[in-house]
């Protein structure tokens, strides 16, 4: 199978390349805009290895540019897309490049996928997230529960969605839809949580904890989250949505110790921030569909986490560089005022 991946230079896009070339004799194309989050370094590992690297091919471009995306999805027997702004707060700050991929992105690549210009279905599948449910303040999230989006982030990724299901419905296009728990792992930008975490309790900097710090995840390891996507693409029934379940609830403020723990640094550098607008106080999901289909997540919380910080500590070249083009500017404006006014957690 010849599959283009979008968004495969990214955290959990090019963990999915790397994982199914090796695991697979499918080919990949990959598809990427490399915006400030994506890295060409990230499939090295593909690239520098004759017998990944002769099934593997990188075109920078952007899925909102038809022109590009045409002709690609004309060669490929399926299409997966990971590619999105994947940031909330940055999302918060400025959404235009939150819409411009997740809606109108989104919809070149379904019109091209709907095209079939040779008459060949291709199956879809648009990777999505828990964060559409919106806020779950008890119980767990199921794939018929309504779509809820409280950040716009969250928007752009249900807009997304939707425009899936009215392509599956008016086209009969062959889509599926993934909606992952927080993924965490080696390669995640510095940004999110716990990769910022690390990697300030590595350099003695303040952790910035948003409020009382009682939110709660469901923690995914990025093997699984990428491994599931493979998996809803090989088993998946269209025109479905699955969630994608890490099982793994955990408060903000026990990941902090913990990553404090595993780190060897003081909870003294840990400091309350005033709040993200519109917090979302709890995601949780419930695997059940994925699992009566045959998938389940293979790696506990506390082992991926060890093995995370681990990967972090070896590899502070790939985590420096990630800290450079707009880094320091998107630092200030999100946390300059924010530790300003801080307390201790
Ligand atoms: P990421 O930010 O690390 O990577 C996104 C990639 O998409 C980057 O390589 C970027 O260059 C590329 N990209 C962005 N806009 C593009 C465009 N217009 N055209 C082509 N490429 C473009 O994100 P991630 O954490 O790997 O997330 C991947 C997907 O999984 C996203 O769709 C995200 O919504 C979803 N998701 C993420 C999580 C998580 O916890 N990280 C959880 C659930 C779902
Ligand atoms: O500095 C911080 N301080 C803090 O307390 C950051 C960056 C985060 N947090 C909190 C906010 C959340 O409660 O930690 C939690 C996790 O935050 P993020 O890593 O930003 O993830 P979240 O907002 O939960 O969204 C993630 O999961 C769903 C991904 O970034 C999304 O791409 C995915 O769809």
């Amino acid at each position: 199978m010849k599959i283009l991946v979008c968004g495969g230079a990214g955290f959990i896009g090019s963990n999915f390349v790397r994982r199914r070339l090796a695991a697979t004799d499918d080919s990949i194309v990959v598809l990427d805009k490399l915006t400030y989050a994506g890295n060409r370094l990230n499939l090295a590992a593909v690239e520098s290895v004759p017998d990944l690297a002769r099934r593997f091919e990188f075109v920078r471009g952007d899925i909102a540019d038809p022109v590009v995306v045409g002709p690609l999805v004309d060669d490929a027997d399926a299409v997966v897309n990971f590619a999105a702004e994947s940031h909330v707060d940055r999302s918060i700050l400025d959404a235009d490049a939150f819409l411009r991929t997740g809606v109108i992105g989104v919809h070149v690549l379904l019109e091209a996928v709907r095209r079939q210009s040779d008459g060949r279905a291709r199956r879809f599948v648009q990777v999505s997230t828990d964060e559409i449910y919106g806020a779950v303040e008890q119980g767990l999230s199921v794939e018929t529960d309504p779509l809820e989006p409280r950040s716009p982030y969250a928007a752009a990724k249900a807009a997304g969605e939707l425009l899936v299901r009215a392509y599956v419905v008016t086209h009969g296009v062959d889509a599926l839809i993934t909606r992952g728990a927080n993924t965490y792992g080696p390669f995640q930008h510095p940004e999110k949580l716990i990769p910022l975490f690390i990697t300030n309790a590595l350099d003695d900097r303040d952790l910035p904890l948003y409020g009382d710090g009682l939110q709660q995840r469901d923690w995914l390891h990025v093997d699984d989250h990428a491994d599931a996507v493979g998996f809803v693409l090989d088993h998946g029934t269209g025109g479905e949505a699955y969630n994608i379940a890490g099982g793994e609830l955990c408060f903000n403020r026990d990941v902090t110790q913990r990553i404090l723990e595993l780190t060897g640094k003081p909870w003294t550098l840990v400091r309350s921030v005033p709040d993200r607008p519109g917090h979302d106080r709890r995601y949780a999901m419930d695997g059940k569909k994925l699992a009566a289909l045959g998938w389940r997540p293979s790696i506990g919380f506390e082992d991926g986490l060890a093995q995370t910080v681990r990967w972090f500590t070896d590899n502070q070249g790939w985590w420096q560089a990630m800290r450079s083009g707009d880094w320091l500017d998107y630092y200030e404006r999100q946390y300059g005022w924010r530790l300003a006014a801080s307390t201790p957690a």
